[in-house]
């Protein structure tokens, strides 16, 4: 639809698109707020995927077995490619992405608190790709169908790879569960300090979200805060009886009457510490990110001077 209608028509066609639940795409008008919203969660989203990269990457080089190390490399390039995507998406909207990229390493945009936690032992690779992947996969369903084209449809890709990052943590528990005592004690171990936080991924109670009623209204959004954390419970706790851990929340119990499980409460004042930056890991994880960007930087320049020859070639051979 072109810019050259009167804006009340353009929103209009805007709204019209969403009740219909088609797709805004690329191209299409849409309000200055709907634009900023979606910039503002895809390029979190991004640079969650990159900054997550750094938990289990710690891992790499002590991987106990070749097949574990190979499982592990290939996970986190697959994060790698998440972030690019999720890049590319947020440019389609109009962001720059050195911009958004400068603004991660200077603190003015954030990623999910998830990130900030150290992993201690190679149990905690099972534990991530079992709660964290776990979570992100509840939480990124539903953006499937998040009316914005390109984010939708990156989703699909990403979920797919997700889902099977799941499976691998759950495997990796399995057989570590299935070992020695200590194995066992080194995942119940990383049960215990990765639950409350992945319950915190899911971002603040609904009645403290500012950003929920605006982006379900848009679609951006599909379902709350708070619901899509009772849906990663659900799915959870039964998991976590297979695998024969214990979730550390004496409050977990089923509810016959809600048809849901009950928890506990979630310590709102440890999410606030580690989303300002105060978490055990932000220094750390900034820190290596900024590093990353420094020494890329000679890439940068040599793919930037390289397309330079190239444009000036084709330039030359283009005819007049
Ligand atoms: N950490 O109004 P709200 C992954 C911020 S998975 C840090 O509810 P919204 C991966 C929120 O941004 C992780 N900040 O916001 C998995 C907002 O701040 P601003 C990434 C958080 O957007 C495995 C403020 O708090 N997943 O990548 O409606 C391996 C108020 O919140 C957090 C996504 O990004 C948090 N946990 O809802 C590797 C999924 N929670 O911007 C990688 C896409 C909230 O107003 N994003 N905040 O200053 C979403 O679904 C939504 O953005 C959220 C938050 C549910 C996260």
């Amino acid at each position: 639809m072109t810019a050259t209608l009167p804006e009340q028509d353009l929103e209009r066609h805007f709204e019209h698109v969403i009740e219909r639940d088609q797709r805004i795409e690329p191209r299409d008008w849409m309000p200055d707020g709907y634009r900023k919203t979606l910039i503002r969660q895809v390029a979190q989203h991004a640079h969650s995927e990159i900054i997550g990269m750094q938990p289990e990457a710690n891992w790499i080089t002590r991987a106990p077995s070749l097949r574990r190390k190979a499982i592990l490399l290939a996970k986190v390039q697959d994060e790698a490619g998440h972030g690019l995507y999720l890049y590319s998406a947020a440019e389609t909207l109009g962001a720059d992405r050195t911009d958004l990229t400068e603004k991660l390493i200077e603190s003015r945009q954030k990623y999910s608190s998830i990130f900030n936690y150290p992993t201690l032992t190679f149990a905690d690779v099972g534990v991530i790709g079992w709660l964290v992947d776990g979570a992100a996969i509840c939480n990124q369903v539903p953006l499937c169908r998040s009316s914005y084209g390109p984010y939708a449809r990156g989703m699909v890709r990403i979920c797919k790879e997700e889902s099977f990052h799941q499976r691998q943590g759950y495997e990796l528990l399995m057989t570590m569960t299935r070992g020695t005592d200590a194995q066992r004690r080194m995942v119940q171990n990383a049960t215990d300090r990765w639950w409350w936080p992945s319950l915190m991924m899911f971002g603040p109670p609904d009645d403290a979200s500012p950003n929920t009623a605006q982006s379900m209204a848009w679609k951006v959004k599909r379902h709350t805060n708070d619901e899509l954390r009772q849906r990663f419970v659900d799915m959870t706790a039964p998991q976590a009886e297979a695998l024969g851990v214990t979730l550390p929340d004496p409050d977990l119990r089923w509810n016959a009457e809600r048809g849901h499980f009950d928890f506990g409460e979630i310590d709102w004042a440890e999410f606030k510490r580690v989303v300002s930056g105060h978490g055990p890991c932000n220094a750390q994880r900034l820190a290596q990110r900024r590093r990353a960007h420094e020494d890329g930087a000679w890439v940068r320049e040599a793919a930037a001077a390289h397309a330079a020859k190239h444009h000036s070639r084709d330039h030359w051979r283009s005819p007049t």
